[in-house]
C-alpha cells in the first residue's frame, strides 16, 4: 500500500514549526511545491498530467475524451494552520487507490481521472473553491480577478507570480461533460462515524453555508484621553454581534462563527476606526439560514447605530443546500456493502456542515462523496487527525467504488 509513503512525502510541505498546522495558501510558495508533489506522483504512475484553465490540475488514466470518466480527487490548499487531512487525504488516496486496483490487475473500461482543486478553502483570498467555481461556471473571470488577499494583492497578481495565465480562467463545460461520475474521499469533519463505529460512510448532504463580511465604521481616537460618551468604537458594536451570532444560531439549531477580525488602526492605545468581522454561518435548511444572518444583522444595526457606529454587511461566499446524486450515493453504498461480503451492510450515510469542491460540482456532474473516521471530529485545527489503519480503509474502499464504477 503506497499510501503511507505518499502520506509520509507530503506531510512536511506548508507545515507551520510554530503552530505545527498547515499554510498551504493559494498561489504561495507551499501551494507551489504541493503541485509539484502531486506532479511527480501523476508522472511517475504514467498518468496524463495537466493543469486546467483554471489552475486546477488533473492526471488521467485513459484519455478522458472518451468522456463518461470517473474522477477522484479532492484539493490541497488549507486554512491558516489547518490540519494535515482536510483535503489531501483525498488526493493522496486516490492516487494509492489507483495502485491498488492496479495491484488487482482490474481493467478500467472508463477514462479514470484524479483532480486536485485549486483554492477549495479560499483561507487567502476569502471565497471557498475558486478552482471548483470557475470551471463550473459559478465564478466568473472578472469577478475572480477582483479577488484580493490581505496584503492587497489580487489574485491575477499572484496567480502571475506562480506563473499560471489569470486571464485564462472561466468556464469549462467542455471538461465537466467528460465527467460521469465524481467522488470525493475527505475526513470526515465531524464525530458521526466515531460515534457509530464505523471507519467509512458516504455522503448524503452538505448544508447551506456562506461568509459575510461586517464592516464597522467609528471615529478613531485616543484610549487614554477620549472620554466615554464622546467615543464612536465599532469594537463594542463588533462584540455585542459576536454574542448576537452565538445566541440566534443556538436559537435556530444553525452554526455562526466570527473567525477572522481586521481591526485598524490596530493600535493598543488608540480607539479604531474600522472593525471588520467575518460571518460563517451554516445550517441544515436554507430558511433557517436566511433567519439567523437576518437576525444577526438586524442586531448589529441595532448595536452600531447605538454607538454611532456605521455598518456595511457585504455576503462574500455562499453555498446552496447540496443533495448529492442518490442513484451513484446508493451506488455506492451497495458496493461498499457486496465488497465486504455483505450486501446487506448498512454503509453510513451522513450530512455534513462543511464545504467542499464535490459540492460545486454536484450542480454540473453525478457526485458523491466518501468520509473517513475521524476519533475526534476536530478539523481546521493542527489536532486534526484520522488513524492510518482507518486511512488504509478509506483507501479500500475508494478503490472498490473506482472498480465498482470504472470497470465494469
Ligand atoms: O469551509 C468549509 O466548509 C470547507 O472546509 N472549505
Ligand atoms: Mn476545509
Ligand atoms: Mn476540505
Amino acid at each position: 500500500m503506497s499510501f503511507h509513503s505518499m502520506w509520509a512525502e507530503l506531510l512536511p510541505i506548508g507545515r507551520s514549526s510554530a503552530s505545527g498546522g498547515y499554510r498551504r495558501f493559494a498561489w504561495t510558495g507551499a501551494d507551489t511545491d504541493c503541485r509539484a508533489w502531486f506532479r511527480a506522483q501523476a508522472e511517475s504512475r504514467g498518468l496524463r498530467y495537466e493543469t486546467d484553465r483554471n489552475g486546477n490540475q488533473w492526471a488521467w488514466l485513459g484519455d478522458p475524451a472518451e468522456g463518461d470518466a470517473v474522477v477522484t480527487g479532492s484539493h490541497l490548499d488549507s486554512v491558516p494552520d489547518g490540519g494535515a487531512f482536510d483535503g489531501p487525504l483525498g488526493v493522496v488516496s486516490a492516487f494509492a487507490a489507483l495502485d491498488e486496483l492496479r495491484t488487482r490487475g482490474t481493467r478500467f473500461t472508463r477514462p479514470l481521472g484524479i483532480v486536485n482543486f485549486g483554492d477549495e478553502e479560499g483561507a487567502r483570498f476569502g471565497l471557498a473553491c475558486v478552482g471548483s467555481r470557475l470551471t463550473a461556471g459559478q465564478l466568473t473571470r472578472e469577478q475572480a480577478h477582483r479577488l484580493t488577499d490581505g496584503d492587497g494583492i489580487t489574485l491575477p497578481q499572484a496567480m502571475e507570480a506562480a506563473g499560471q495565465d489569470p486571464d485564462s480562467l472561466g468556464p469549462d463545460p467542455e471538461r465537466l461533460a467528460r465527467i460521469g461520475a465524481f467522488v470525493e474521499l475527505h475526513v470526515e469533519q465531524g464525530r458521526a462515524l466515531d460515534l457509530s463505529g464505523d471507519r467509512v460512510g458516504v455522503a448524503s448532504a452538505i448544508w447551506p453555508h456562506g461568509r459575510w463580511r461586517f464592516d464597522f465604521r467609528g471615529e478613531a481616537n485616543h484610549a487614554g484621553t477620549t472620554r466615554l460618551a464622546d467615543r464612536r468604537d465599532p469594537m463594542l458594536s463588533y462584540a455585542e454581534t459576536v454574542l448576537a451570532a452565538r445566541r440566534e444560531a443556538e436559537r435556530a439549531g444553525a452554526v455562526a462563527t466570527f473567525g477572522k477580525i481586521a481591526v485598524e488602526p490596530n493600535g493598543v492605545n488608540a480607539i479604531p476606526s474600522l472593525v471588520r468581522g467575518w460571518l460563517d454561518s451554516r445550517a441544515p435548511e436554507q430558511d433557517t439560514l436566511d433567519a439567523v444572518v437576518a437576525g444577526i444583522e438586524k442586531a448589529a444595526r441595532a448595536y452600531a447605530e447605538s454607538h454611532g457606529v456605521d455598518l456595511e454587511v457585504v455576503r462574500e461566499s455562499f453555498t446552496p443546500v447540496v443533495e448529492f446524486d442518490h442513484a451513484l450515493r446508493d451506488e455506492l453504498a451497495r458496493i461498499l456493502g457486496q465488497e465486504r461480503g455483505h450486501p446487506g451492510l448498512r454503509v453510513p450515510v451522513l450530512g455534513t456542515g462543511a464545504g467542499h469542491d464535490a459540492g460545486i460540482l454536484s450542480g454540473s456532474v453525478p457526485t458523491a462523496m466518501l468520509f473517513v473516521r475521524n476519533p475526534t471530529g476536530v478539523s481546521h485545527s493542527p489536532a486534526e487527525f484520522a488513524a492510518e489503519d482507518d486511512c488504509v480503509a478509506g483507501v479500500l474502499a475508494l478503490a472498490d467504488v473506482l472498480e465498482g464504477l470504472a470497470c465494469r
